[in-house]
């Protein structure tokens, strides 16, 4: 006898449960659902009416909430191999979003020269499509130390002077600043840079923080 109530109560917990489950919105109508039966079989059962409740009762409808997703985070750029020039040159893009790319599109951190080479020559084309006067793009080349005083300097000098000062004598080689779908070149005296520590960068105010990598012979 004990067994079968405790079974039909297990049943109408069940129902209860699967009742929550389907419909949650209108509770004060589950709750009268759920009670009304499980009060029923108590003439027969020996269990009291209160404990019959809470069994019914506590059926907290399963939250069927899927944990949030992380959203992955973006690979950082930042990870790209150094570009080893195939000869005495070397073919850099500038996009409308401020950055430096080789050829196939990818971040382009460093360049290796070749010491074998007396000159080595950047070709620079603008890929973007945006005016010089909005973001410009150029190839200076300077020690590391000096870049952020290339770049102040060129601040001053503003757009009509390229943003580089005339004639300063931190900057080893530099290319004229280009709009989108412009092309320019920059010529670098390998013995100049020998002994390491150069950078390349573009000194269109604020840029270089983004556009900037090593020029490192090898
Ligand atoms: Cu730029």
């Amino acid at each position: 006898m004990k067994k079968t109530a405790l079974a039909s109560l297990l049943l109408l917990a069940l129902v209860a449960c699967s009742k929550n489950e389907q419909t949650t919105q209108p509770a004060p109508v589950e709750n009268k659902v759920a009670e009304q039966p499980a009060t029923q079989p108590n003439p027969v059962a020996d269990l009291p009416a209160a404990q019959s409740a809470p069994a019914a009762e506590p059926a907290p409808a399963p939250v069927a909430e899927t944990p949030a997703v992380e959203p992955a985070p973006a690979p950082v750029a930042e990870t790209a191999p150094a570009a080893t020039a195939t000869g005495c040159s070397f073919d850099l893009k500038g996009t409308d979003t401020m950055t430096y790319t080789d050829a196939a599109g990818k971040p382009v951190p460093e360049i290796v020269v070749p010491a074998s080479c007396q000159d080595f020559t950047i070709n620079f084309e603008h890929t973007g499509k945006m005016p010089k006067a909005a973001m410009g793009h150029n190839v200076v080349i300077a020690k590391s130390a000096d870049v952020k005083a290339v770049s102040a300097a060129g601040v001053k000098a503003g757009v009509k002077g390229d943003y580089l000062q005339a004639g300063d004598p931190k900057v080893v080689a530099a290319s004229k600043m280009v709009g989108g779908g412009e092309k320019t070149t920059v010529k670098v005296p390998v013995a100049k840079i020998k002994e390491g520590g150069y950078d390349f960068f573009c000194s269109f105010p604020g840029h270089e923080i983004k556009m900037h990598g090593k020029l490192t012979v090898k």
